[in-house]
């Protein structure tokens, strides 16, 4: 009885969930922050039930707000099949529907103009849990045996009788326990999941080989910045990046002098490589950070630095915000201080936050990301302990309802007395 019960337990505790990387399931929607056709947009994929059935796909734009038509196309992996939409980008978009006929592995592929990136996914949906089949599995043995036990009974072999009842009062305290233990047991693995793979110590970090193409690209002209991802070990592309704030990768790319900011998501055009078109208004040299997590590993930061050369510039100009408040004013090194923004009505989320505020040192050897800590009220609030003393070029971020406001701002940080 013990051993049957355990041996139960251990059948379910086997069947646990695998870790879930870019997943449609019922519970949530998958969103990708991707800049395309010079938008930086969010694409979101609803969470789905039941399969076959639609599946739901819309761009929410966050700058500019009437953003670009997107043709969609969903491949299954496994049979090949493919269907195709368009969605336009939108602020409050409208969502397209593309009808998925099974689970498992799919490729959502996004084109606009001529750029075109592949979003690998996967569609689950979930199967009844393990304990439901031992619970009802456990009961009708037991209802059964009870039949049987009572109608032995009634043909006077008490014998028998006993020992069917028996059984059927262990089928009962296994559904029983079930009922008691189950909600502390894992979830069974959805209809589509991938086989659960864990690698001891877990995956090494990707090797990151971040360039642009032209190397050195003139002022003005549009150039794209790649990500090369190669895992160490076995020299393959990496390809198992974990969705984190709601993209594959972010990339900061920066001017020395810090005039020139800007935040993007690079396209998965293939395996293992990412990419992203740029613009740099003025010659001089810049910094490329790219935060970037994969599966089973850990975050981690590429970065290069590059020339932009003379050409056709263009200027731009910041938006122009009230500097932020700083507390204390004059920050020192290791401990905390607290930058405030007065931010206007009607900022919304994006990248699954309110505020994003980014730090690089003059050199660009540090850059620091992090988030506003959800301050009630029309401020923004974040908390930095910069490293070292020194001057730092940052820069606050949030979206309002037409577009995404950068405010940059330096600040001078002391030596921290002992
Ligand atoms: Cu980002």
């Amino acid at each position: 009885m013990i051993r049957a019960l355990c041996l139960a337990a251990l059948l379910v505790l086997a069947m646990a969930a695998p870790a879930a990387a870019h997943n449609v399931t019922a519970g949530a929607d998958l969103r990708f922050a991707q800049t395309i056709a010079g938008a930086e947009v969010t694409v979101v994929i609803k969470g789905t039930s039941r399969v076959p059935g639609p599946l739901r796909i819309g761009v929410i734009a966050y700058e500019p707000v009437a953003g670009p038509s997107i043709a969609l196309e969903i491949r299954s992996v496994e049979d090949g099949r493919t269907v195709t939409g368009t969605a336009r980008a939108a602020a409050d978009p409208a969502y397209t529907a593309l009808r998925v006929e099974r689970t498992g592995p799919h490729e959502l592929k996004l084109s606009a103009g001529d750029e075109v990136a592949v979003l690998p996914f996967r569609v689950l949906v979930d199967r009844g849990s393990p304990g439901d089949l031992l619970i009802y599995g456990g009961l009708f043995v037991a209802a059964l045996l009870l039949v049987g036990g009572l109608l032995t009974g009634a043909l006077t072999r008490p014998g028998p009788a006993m020992g069917l009842a028996a059984v059927s009062a262990a089928g009962v305290t296994v559904a029983a326990m079930v009922i008691v233990f189950e909600p502390q047991l894992p979830p069974a693995p959805p209809d589509g999941a991938a086989p659960a793979v864990t690698t001891a110590g877990g995956r090494p970090y990707a090797q990151a080989r971040v360039a642009t193409e032209p190397a050195r690209p003139g002022a003005g002209e549009e150039f794209t910045l790649g990500i090369d991802l190669v895992d160490g070990s076995t020299g393959r592309p990496v390809d198992d990046l974990v969705v984190h704030h709601e993209a594959l990768a972010h990339v900061i790319v920066t001017s020395e002098d810090g005039r020139f900011f800007r935040h993007v998501h690079p396209l998965r055009t293939a395996p293992g490589r990412l990419e992203v078109r740029l613009r740099a208004d003025r010659p001089g040299r810049y910094f490329a950070h790219a935060e970037l997590e994969r599966e089973d590993s850990g975050g981690q930061l590429a970065t290069t630095s590059f020339e932009i050369g003379a050409g056709g510039e263009v200027t731009t100009s910041p938006d122009a915000v009230a500097a932020p408040v700083l507390r204390p004013a004059v920050p020192v090194a290791g401990r905390p201080t607290t930058i405030e923004l007065t931010a206007p009505a009607g900022v919304r989320p994006w990248l699954g936050m309110v505020g994003h505020l980014i730090v690089r040192n003059q050199d660009g050897s540090f850059l620091g990301h992090i988030h506003e800590m959800g301050t009630p009220g029309p401020r923004l609030r974040f908390t930095f302990s910069f490293p070292e003393p020194g001057r730092y070029l940052a820069w606050a971020q949030y979206a309002v309802s037409d577009r995404i406001v950068t405010a940059p701002f330096t600040v001078e940080v002391t030596e921290g007395g002992r």
